[in-house]
């Protein structure tokens, strides 16, 4: 398969916006290189390279401190490269895997150590292939003593059917994307009030207010259409919310974004310094770097 999306931002725009001292970009991802790291047999779409190198060259760029590298489904459950980077990073990177039910105790203490700490669950229909709510209960229960959490990617209209899962989950649950909410929706809207209600009623459940990319249909550069829900999120919950870049912005046909502007556009969802404090500082080193 060739790469079938678009190459990243190759010369992105220095932020306006001083992110503050100790920033963690916390959802972006590592691809390959191929000649590597293959991409898995079973994935959907096939990324173009995007090297640790290039990753952390970018997080200096943009003022960041660390990273949190999650596992993309064009990997599968081979988290090599995901590793590698991890262990190239000095310390500045926390990872999250995807494993399958055969993982072994001895190969989840080695991702521990070098830096994972948490498993990610995908739901996104054109993204991966079903998998038994009965496996990812089964390894969910598996990385809870290790002190993981889990991460769970799914779209707006499934989550009803998914509710009693995610809410039983034994660990911390962190959400991609606010749920990935059809922003055309109103903020007030039935729909949107049942994310903010699982959040509401579950303390243990977190959400990432990143990829207004991939969410907005009024495009770039400001994602306006986005900015009333993440907003929403960040200030009804201050302490459980994440950002990051998504960099490199994996299967995305549309465009693809300036890192710079949308490292611009956090200062609009998060409005004072204490809320942007807390969402790019505060929030990731205590689920990622507590130890
Ligand atoms: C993202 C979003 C996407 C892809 C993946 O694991 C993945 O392949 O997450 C997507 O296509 O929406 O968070 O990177």
């Amino acid at each position: 398969m060739d790469p079938d999306w678009l190459v990243f931002h190759p010369n992105p725009s220095r932020p306006s916006f001083r992110v503050p001292a100790g920033a963690v970009d916390a959802h972006c991802h590592v691809f390959g290189p191929a000649a590597q790291f293959p991409y898995a047999p079973e994935r959907k779409y096939t990324p173009c390279d995007a090297s640790k190198d290039q990753l952390f060259a970018l997080r200096d760029f943009l003022g960041f401190e660390r990273n949190v590298i999650v596992q993309a489904t064009c990997h599968g459950t081979d988290n090599r490269a995901l590793v590698d980077a991890l262990v190239h990073s000095g310390g500045r990177a926390r990872g999250v895997a995807t494993v399958s039910r055969d993982v072994t105790d001895a190969e989840l203490h080695a991702m521990h150590e070098a830096g994972v700490r948490g498993t990610r669950f995908n739901f996104v229909r054109r993204l991966v292939d079903f998998t038994p709510r009965e496996v990812l209960t089964e390894i969910a229960h598996r990385i809870a003593p290790l002190g993981w959490h889990v991460v769970i990617y799914f779209e707006a209209q499934d989550l009803p059917e998914l509710w009693d899962f995610f809410t039983t989950l034994p660990t911390t649950v962190v959400v991609d994307h606010m749920g990935r909410p059809d922003v055309s929706k109103p903020v007030d809207g039935p729909e949107f009030a049942l994310f903010l209600r699982m959040l509401a009623e579950h303390p243990n459940i977190w959400s990432k207010v990143s990829c207004p990319e991939r969410l907005s249909k009024s495009g770039p550069p400001r994602y306006d259409d986005v900015v009333p829900f993440a907003r929403r999120i960040v200030e009804t919950f201050p302490d459980r919310v994440l950002w990051g870049t998504d960099w490199p912005h994996p299967n995305l046909k549309s465009h693809m974004p300036d890192d710079g502007l949308l490292v611009d556009y956090v200062q609009r969802i998060a409005v004072t310094p204490g809320l942007q404090r807390k969402l790019l500082v505060d929030n990731p080193m205590r689920l990622y770097w507590a130890d």
